[in-house]
């Protein structure tokens, strides 16, 4: 019995949240607390869209779709790569009071912009202009239909007024967290001063099961019988929401997911290029508003805007009095601005699992107010990402930064874990292929948002605006007890086999399947490591993550009075290069080195199938690669050249006056190895799995590709030790150099290329690659262009 209750007991452990008091109140993103940022774009997920940062906002949006094209069905509403559109992002965002997105179709372009303005007590008002213009390629101006709507989820109704016959012309509702308000379709016109434009009007107004299932909603009720017939032209059918009616499974559906059902409502405009479009939101506690956030007013107030979002850019990163031309600052802006409008406010539960648990668990609801590495492709947070996102955004406005690190550290479990991916809810899930959903509480990920805090207590002590910086004292203080259990967690249950070294857990297990297993947790993926997982590996970027983190600790401890000399000792302990060099350094390669159970005499083949004689052949599996291990692996250094090796560098442990360092320098500056006029490639070209497949389906990733979070390590850590006397100051200064104009230059030019700032860049041609538009830490170039590390 004792064992019983013992296993369901620690079973429960990793679902327990972390006892001591939360980083953040638990009203600390309503209205009545923070009614600047109630209402924001925090639907990264969505082409537009606002929401509320509350569990259950209602939810605003709009989807798109061009009429008469050849291609039938292009309705257009969650970022995904399939549109190929030609580029789509904010151009300017202040992450709170307005932004500016441009979106380019196949032969139209959408301006959408939006403008808050705070006032009553549930978040104020706000208004959106969509502009659209045809490109100057279209043969003629396209009609387009934009669909704007409002969605309840579980809570909250909306009511519909109609004006004419069929056009909705505004929703009222009512939600706990918006009391009463109004939202106001506006008619499209030609340009702000002109009059109203020959238009279609269509309307839905149904219920839907979840946010998720929005699109289908809108597709289903599509029907072609409506009539485009302008005064000066022929009458076309156009397509246009209709009556809504649930496919005939449904009712099997409805006892297979008992949700309950929301209001949800579209209004569809439907007008030929040029045209403008207002849309606007009014609180209904909002009683002294001076006028409506309407046309010429809307115009001052955008232009109010961006002159402030100029001059504070200019002032925080200087890139006017740095010489960079006009269009490298516009990148530069939309760089930041995506990264700001990529946040999001995301509520649920993730479902994660122990090796207590025979099934995966629901973890407790809770909400994450966080950036995302891409809008398109996983539009969620990610543990390691947000740490660098932060180190960008903490420059902008510091609140944001202690408001991301305080969600995430509120997800904590009383063990000191934090989720590595955080799928949250049934609209993020939806996203995600279920192998992939089930987070487990062994694994970590690099603990950069050391990097963030980092970043925060230096302004402290820097000139930073103080206003800004002075909430950062007492939020440190409440998150010390949190932050010395995460701290504790990985120095603990990821310690390697030897005193003092330390080794990434998760790795893949089915070894045979793969060329080489997989080391997701260190965010690194498939970069080489032992070929044979074993608990006597240890692992160099983790040793140096500990040697960071640690010292960090240290330095808040002290700043908060708490004792601090154990931080302080283990500091001095990894940072110890004889340590380092002891552990880590192969003299065989020359470099810094994981070491584990391995062998380089690996290679995937072609498994040959038994086909019985006068069988057709595909009846039986395809041949499968499989891997052959020519030579048994031992204990030793796995000697493979790339950012793994170079993080005593890159996190800057490594003593400016040692000679290893001269090294690390050589290979980085060497062609034939790391570098490419692109930046730093993730492998050097020399070892046997550059550019490599891990499987017949699983291509190269961090074999070969330039990654921009690890290049702006690269590039600090060279500004670094260019500005830290040593017999290798010189030639790491004419390096920094080097690195960072190759790096700009290329993921600028890929922008005005390609339209989107990418996930990777080709080692080769320089070439965006992977997901796209990844406005994550590739978006670190603004600090490599302001040179502010
Ligand atoms: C796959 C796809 C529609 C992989 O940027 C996030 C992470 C990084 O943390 C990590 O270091 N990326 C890097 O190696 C992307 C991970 C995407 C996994 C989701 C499912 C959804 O299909």
């Amino acid at each position: 019995f004792y064992a019983v209750y013992m296993r369901s007991s620690l079973s429960k452990r990793v679902v327990t949240l972390h006892p001591s008091p939360r980083v953040l109140d638990a009203n600390s993103t309503t209205a009545k607390v923070s009614s600047e940022r109630f209402w924001g774009s925090y639907r990264p997920q969505v082409y537009f869209g606002m929401k509320t940062r509350s569990p259950r906002s209602v939810v605003t949006g709009m989807m798109w779709m061009r009429q008469f094209s050849n291609s039938d069905m292009n309705l257009r509403h969650t970022c995904e790569q399939g549109d190929r559109l030609q580029g789509y992002g904010w151009l300017m965002h202040d992450g709170s009071t307005f932004g500016v997105q441009e979106i380019r179709d196949n032969d139209f372009t959408l301006t959408t912009e939006f403008v808050k303005r705070v006032g009553g007590d549930h978040g104020g008002d706000w208004t959106w202009r969509i502009t659209a213009k045809q490109h100057s390629s279209a043969p003629q101006p396209p009609v387009i239909s934009l669909m704007f709507y409002a969605a309840a989820d579980t809570q909250g109704s909306l009511q519909t007024h109609m004006e004419e016959k069929n056009r909705l012309a505004s929703i009222t509702g009512f939600s706990e967290e918006l009391g009463n308000f109004k939202i106001t379709f506006r008619k499209p016109v030609t340009g702000e001063l002109s009059s109203t434009k020959y238009a279609s009007y269509n309307y839905l107004q149904t219920l839907s099961p979840g946010l998720e299932k929005l699109t289908d909603i809108v597709k289903l009720s599509l029907n072609r019988r409506f009539v485009f017939s302008p005064p000066s032209g022929e009458k076309r059918h156009y397509i246009g929401v209709d009556t809504y009616k649930p496919p005939h499974h449904q009712n099997q559906q409805k006892a297979a997911d008992p949700r309950k059902e929301s209001d949800f409502v579209v209004h569809q405009v439907t007008v030929q290029t040029p045209f403008q479009v207002e849309v606007l939101f009014e609180s209904g506690s909002f009683y002294n508003r001076p006028n409506q956030l309407v046309g010429s007013v809307m115009t001052q107030e955008l232009e109010r805007r961006k002159a402030e979002f100029n001059a504070k850019f200019e002032k925080i990163f200087g890139l006017e009095s740095k010489g960079f031309s006009q269009t490298h600052i516009k990148f530069a802006k939309a760089a930041l601005s995506n990264m700001l409008g990529g946040m999001g406010y995301f509520y649920g539960e993730s479902v994660v699992q122990s090796v207590y648990n025979e099934y995966p668990l629901m973890y407790p609801g809770g909400a994450l107010f966080t950036a995302v590495p891409s809008r398109s492709f996983f539009p969620r947070g990610f543990l390691w990402d947000e740490g660098f996102h932060q180190l960008l955004l903490s420059k902008w406005d510091p609140q944001l930064t202690r408001e991301a690190i305080g969600h995430w550290f509120d997800l904590m479990n009383i063990e000191g874990w934090i989720p590595r991916e955080q799928i949250l809810g049934d609209e993020a899930r939806s996203k995600v292929p279920a192998e992939f959903i089930v987070q487990r509480n062994e694994n970590a990920n690099p603990p950069t948002l050391f990097l963030a805090l980092q970043e925060l207590i230096e302004q402290l002590s820097s000139k930073s605006d103080e206003a800004a910086t002075k909430p950062t004292l007492p939020f440190l203080r409440r998150l010390f007890p949190r932050l010395k259990t995460w701290f504790e967690w990985y120095n603990t249950t990821q310690t390697g086999p030897k005193p003092n070294s330390y080794r990434w857990r998760g790795r893949d297990k089915d070894t045979n399947l793969y060329l080489n297993p997989k080391t997701l947790t260190s965010g690194l993926d498939d970069y080489p490591r032992a070929s044979h997982p074993s608990a006597d590996e240890r692992h160099v970027d983790l040793h140096c993550w500990m040697a960071l983190s640690s010292g960090i600790m240290a330095s808040i401890a002290q700043l908060l009075g708490e004792p601090h000399q154990d931080y302080k000792v283990l500091h001095d302990v990894l940072r110890d290069n004889n340590l380092l060099n002891d552990l880590h350094w192969s003299e065989q390669l020359r470099a810094f080195s994981d070491y584990g159970n391995h062998t380089q005499n690996i290679s995937l083949q072609r498994e040959k199938v038994y086909v019985p004689p006068g069988q057709p052949r595909h009846q039986f599996p395809v041949a499968r690669l499989v891997r052959s291990v020519r030579r048994a692996p031992k204990l030793q250094y796995v000697n493979a050249l790339g950012y793994v090796s170079l993080f005593p560098f890159l996190l800057q442990i490594l003593q400016a006056d040692s000679p290893k360092l001269e090294h690390v320098l050589r290979d980085m500056r060497d062609p034939t190895k790391l570098w490419t006029p692109f930046g730093l490639r993730s492998l050097s070209k020399t070892d046997p799995l550059y550019m490599e497949r891990n499987t017949e389906h699983d291509p190269p990733y961090w074999r070969g590709p330039v990654w921009i979070n690890i290049n702006y390590l690269a590039v600090r850590a060279l500004y670094h030790y260019g500005n830290t006397e040593g017999p290798y100051q010189e030639k790491a200064a004419d390096l920094y150099k080097e690195l960072r104009t190759n790096i700009i230059n290329n993921v600028y030019a890929q922008f005005v290329e390609t339209g989107y700032i990418w996930e990777q860049y080709n080692d080769g041609t320089g070439r965006g690659q992977g997901s796209h538009p990844f406005t994550g830490w590739s978006s670190l170039t603004v600090l490599m262009m302001a040179e502010h590390y």
